[in-house]
């Protein structure tokens, strides 16, 4: 079998099994095949401390039979290529929010610099069959600049995060080179099939590339496979995660304090793509037109810090802070409060024993790729008397989940109506909708997924 190279913005020590979900399949199929896993070192070095545009010194480290290789990045590359064009324009601008996108051409420079960076320092490293697997938006341009220093590997790409329709992508002014640059791959994996027309409407349209058959595109000279590989988490280990002592203690006091109350949880990175705002508010619609809820339903919304240098994100964190402290203020009592909002990152030994104790999760995303945490959710539950999953429809685990509440995030109303229908799901609707996704998160699960994906880069003829 080929050698694996793996490369991510960020890179993952494959022993340490506690880095949970996309660390843990990547480093099972780079184990198995001995291989490399590349990226950034999480280092930003400033001028003082010798940090110099397009160059970073590269560092090897031996992980079992995995190579990591990480390079360091000047702090002016690194706010460029990932505050800035990563997550100030790309981010936003394939998450449908164009109004939040900052196109300053600087960002695009710092972008281009450090594809051509890594490309430079990952070529070396190569051996002529090693199969290459690219991952997400920091990287889109990563295989072009291999190809232009003469790498004739076969190289696969997966995007995380949603791709926008045509009209949308338009709007990003270096368009057409982030979708040219997708050609210099052999295979480009999306997480829905929603993604993949997306991605056929535009080459046929824009690009003007001709259908070869199912799943290739013929453009700019070369043909590419694109295809759509839903990403699934690790069920097991999640599960074994739960039976562990953390997880059990995080039920067993959630269960004590919350003995004659209902749950409802939410866990997200605070990212406007997850639409807690728009949560927050169904959650007030509920406590105001269904009474009955008032001192009994409970949100525990954990919202993890991310991204804090970007200005979006500051503001969200006072929306939310705003928006909990208005519902507290007018519903809460001297014995409960309808919201408990935590801005800190909770420890992942914890998460499956608070989706264990929660009645509801709400995974209500106005856009997201995929979305793990409504997976795990379903993972956590006690198959005898489980949870009920509110799940927008815009979240790409939609087109695997069926049997959640699906819900529009935006209509505030519905969303409510929706969460009043999961409070109150008779036991065996509750079991027989569980039943079924559990077994669809088990069929495609993460394993599946780096599976599939890494026997059709194989299958590929590349060119
Ligand atoms: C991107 C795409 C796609 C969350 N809060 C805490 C915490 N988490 C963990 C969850 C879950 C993971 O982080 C979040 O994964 P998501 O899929 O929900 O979202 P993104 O971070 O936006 O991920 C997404 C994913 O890539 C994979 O392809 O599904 O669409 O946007 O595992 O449990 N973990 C801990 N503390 C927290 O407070 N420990």
């Amino acid at each position: 079998m080929p050698r694996l190279v793996a490369v991510s913005n960020r890179v993952a020590d494959p022993r340490n099994v506690a880095a949970g979900g996309l660390a843990v399949a990547l480093s099972e199929a780079l184990r198995q095949t001995g291989g490399m896993w590349f990226g950034w070192s999480g280092k930003a070095l400033d001028a003082s401390q010798g940090g110099t545009p397009g160059e970073g010194e590269l560092h090897l480290q031996q992980a079992g039979n995995v190579t990591l290789a990480t390079v360091d990045l000047c702090r002016e590359d690194h706010d460029s290529y990932y505050l800035g064009y990563s997550n100030g324009v790309l981010w936003p601008a394939f998450h449908y929010r164009l109004d939040l996108a900052d196109f300053d051409s600087n960002y695009l420079n710092g972008y281009r610099r450090v594809n051509q960076l890594f490309a430079r320092k990952l070529a070396p490293l190569l051996e002529p069959d090693d199969v290459i697997w690219i991952h997400d938006y920091h990287l889109i341009p990563l295989a072009a600049e291999l190809r232009a220093i003469g790498c004739g590997q076969r190289i696969g790409f997966f995007l995380h995060i949603p791709l926008p329709p045509r009209l949308i992508l338009a709007a990003i002014p270096q368009h057409d080179w982030l979708m040219r640059a997708l050609f210099a791959y052999d295979l480009v994996g999306f997480q829905s099939h929603t993604d993949l027309e997306h991605f056929s409407r535009y080459v046929q349209n824009e690009a003007f590339a001709e259908p070869m058959g199912e799943h290739r595109f013929r453009a700019f000279h070369r043909t590419v496979r694109a295809e759509a590989f839903p990403i699934g988490i690790d069920v097991d280990e999640f599960a074994e995660l739960g039976r562990g002592e953390e997880a059990r203690e995080t039920y067993e006091m959630m269960r004590a304090q919350y003995a004659s109350r209902r749950l409802l949880l939410g866990i997200d990175r605070l990212d406007y793509s997850k639409g807690l705002p728009q949560r927050l508010k169904a959650f007030y619609r509920l406590l105001a037109e269904y009474p009955e809820n008032r001192n009994s339903a409970t949100l525990v919304q954990i919202a993890a810090p991310s991204r804090e240098s970007v200005d979006a994100y500051a503001d969200l964190r006072s929306e939310m802070e705003q928006l909990s402290g208005a519902i507290n203020g007018e519903f809460g009592e001297l014995d409960w409060m309808p919201v408990r909002y935590i801005h800190r990152t909770t420890a992942r030994k914890r998460l499956p024993g608070l989706c264990r104790a929660s009645s509801v999760a709400l995974v209500t995303p106005l856009r997201d790729g995929m979305n793990l945490v409504a997976k795990e959710f379903i993972a956590a539950q006690d198959p005898e008397d489980p949870g009920v999953l509110v799940l927008s429809r815009f979240a790409g685990a939609a087109e695997q989940l069926k049997e959640a509440l699906l819900v529009n995030p935006y209509d505030t109303m519905t969303t409510a109506q929706a969460i009043q229908q999961a409070l109150h799901m008779p036991l065996a609707e509750r079991q027989s909708r569980h039943q079924k996704l559990l077994e669809r998160i088990r069929s495609q699960d993460v394993h599946w997924w780096s599976q599939e994906f890494l026997r059709a880069l194989s299958e590929t003829e590349g060119g």
